[in-house]
C-alpha cells in the first residue's frame, strides 16, 4: 500500500521525472527494408537508445507485441507493403496502442503522411532522414511516452486506493457497498444465492491494551490475510469496520455459508499469529454472524442486520462460534 501511495505521487518523483525528461536508452523498433537507410538510422539511435530492426512489417507486428518498445519508426515504403497500413495495424492492436510512432517518408508522401497524423501517427521524418533531427524527434516522443507512462501508473494507483482498504490491502468499505449495492439492483443478480458473513475478533481490545495498537495492526493483517487464504477467488472480503471483515459468497445456500464460516473460524483457531511486535505469537480466535439473502430484502443492509444479529448471538454465546 506504501508502494501504492509513492506511485501515486510518482509525478513528483526525481527519479521518475528524470528517466522521463531525458528521453533516453530507450528500446526502438526500426521498420525499413534498405539496408542503407536502415544501418544509417539504426546506428545513429544506438548511441542512446536499443534498437531492433525489422525488414518485414508482419514480423514487425509480432516483434511489437510481443516487446517493450517506447517507440517505432516506420518507412511508409516497405516494398509491396503499405508502411500507413502498418501504422494504423499498430494504432490499433491493444498491447501496442500506447507505443508512439514515427513515418519516414517522401516529398511525394504528403497525403499518406496527413491521412497517418489523423489517425494518431505521432510525428514523421522526410528522406534523406537527417541524424539530428532524427535524435531530437526520437527522443520527443519517448519522453511523451514516459510522462503519460507515470500518469497514467499514478491514476490507476489512486483509483486502487479509493477501493482498498490501506492497513489490510482487502477491499474497504465503499467498494464493498458498491459491489453489493450492484449485487441487489441488477435484474439478472437478484434471483441468485447469496450469502455475507461478519467476522469479528474476539476480545481485540485486549491485544491492543496488551501489546500496543501496532501490535494490533499486524494482528489486523495477518488476520486479514487468513480469511482471504480460506476464502474462494470469487468470494468479496472487505474491511467493514476496526476489525471486522465482510464476507459475500457469491451462489452459497446457507449450508455451504455455514460451512466456509466454520472452516474460517477453525482455521483462525488453528495456529497463533506471528506477531513482530509482540513477544510471542499470539492466539486468536474469531466469532461469525452468517446470513443468506432473502426474496424480501430490499437492500444488502437487511442482508448485514441479519448476519450482524448473527455476529451478536455468537458474542453472547462465548465467542469463537459461528451462528447462522
Ligand atoms: P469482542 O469483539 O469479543 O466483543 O471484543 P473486542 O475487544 O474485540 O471488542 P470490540 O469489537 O468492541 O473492539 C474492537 C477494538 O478494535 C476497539 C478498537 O480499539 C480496536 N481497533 C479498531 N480498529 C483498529 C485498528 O485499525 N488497529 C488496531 N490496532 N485496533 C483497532
Ligand atoms: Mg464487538
Ligand atoms: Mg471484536
Ligand atoms: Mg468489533
Amino acid at each position: 500500500q506504501r508502494a501504492l501511495a509513492s506511485r501515486a505521487i510518482g509525478m513528483g518523483d526525481p527519479l521518475v521525472t528524470a528517466a522521463a525528461e531525458t528521453g533516453l536508452d530507450a528500446q526502438i523498433l526500426l521498420v525499413e527494408d534498405r539496408p542503407g537507410a536502415a544501418d544509417r538510422m539504426a546506428g545513429a539511435l544506438s548511441q542512446h537508445h536499443r534498437v531492433t530492426v525489422e525488414a518485414d512489417p508482419l514480423t514487425a507486428i509480432q516483434v511489437a507485441a510481443e516487446g517493450e518498445f517506447d517507440l517505432a519508426l516506420i518507412s511508409l515504403d516497405l516494398s509491396g507493403h503499405d508502411g500507413l497500413r502498418l501504422c494504423s495495424q499498430l494504432r490499433s492492436l491493444d498491447r501496442t496502442r500506447g507505443m508512439p510512432l514515427i513515418m519516414i517518408a517522401e516529398a511525394h508522401d504528403r497525403a499518406r503522411i496527413v491521412r497517418g497524423l489523423d489517425f494518431g501517427v505521432h510525428d514523421y521524418l522526410m528522406r534523406p532522414v537527417d541524424r539530428n533531427e532524427l535524435l531530437a524527434r526520437a527522443r520527443t516522443q519517448v519522453r511523451r511516452k514516459r510522462f503519460s507512462d507515470v500518469l497514467r501508473g499514478a491514476m490507476q494507483a489512486s483509483m486502487q486506493m479509493a477501493v482498498t482498504d490501506g492497513l489490510t490491502g482487502l477491499h474497504n468499505r465503499r467498494y464493498l457497498d458498491n459491489h453489493l449495492g450492484m449485487l441487489f439492483s441488477e435484474e439478472g443478480m437478484r434471483h441468485r444465492p447469496m450469502a455475507a458473513l461478519i467476522l469479528d475478533i474476539d476480545r481485540f481490545k485486549a491485544i491492543n491494551d496488551t501489546y500496543g495498537h501496532e501490535a494490533g495492526d499486524d494482528v489486523l493483517r495477518a488476520f486479514a490475510d487468513r480469511v482471504r487464504q480460506h476464502t474462494r477467488p470469487i468470494d468479496i472480503v472487505a474491511r467493514y469496520g476496526g476489525e471486522e471483515i465482510v464476507v459475500v459468497l457469491p451462489d452459497a445456500g446457507l449450508a455451504e455459508a455455514h460451512a466456509i464460516a466454520e472452516r474460517i473460524r477453525e482455521r483462525i483457531q488453528a495456529a497463533p499469529f506471528a506477531v513482530q511486535r509482540a513477544t510471542r505469537d499470539l492466539p486468536v480466535t474469531v466469532s461469525i454472524g452468517v446470513a443468506v439473502r432473502c426474496a424480501d430484502d430490499a437492500s444488502p443492509g437487511d442482508m448485514l442486520r441479519r448476519a450482524d444479529e448473527g455476529l451478536y448471538e455468537a458474542k453472547a454465546g462465548g465467542r469463537n462460534r459461528v451462528v447462522a
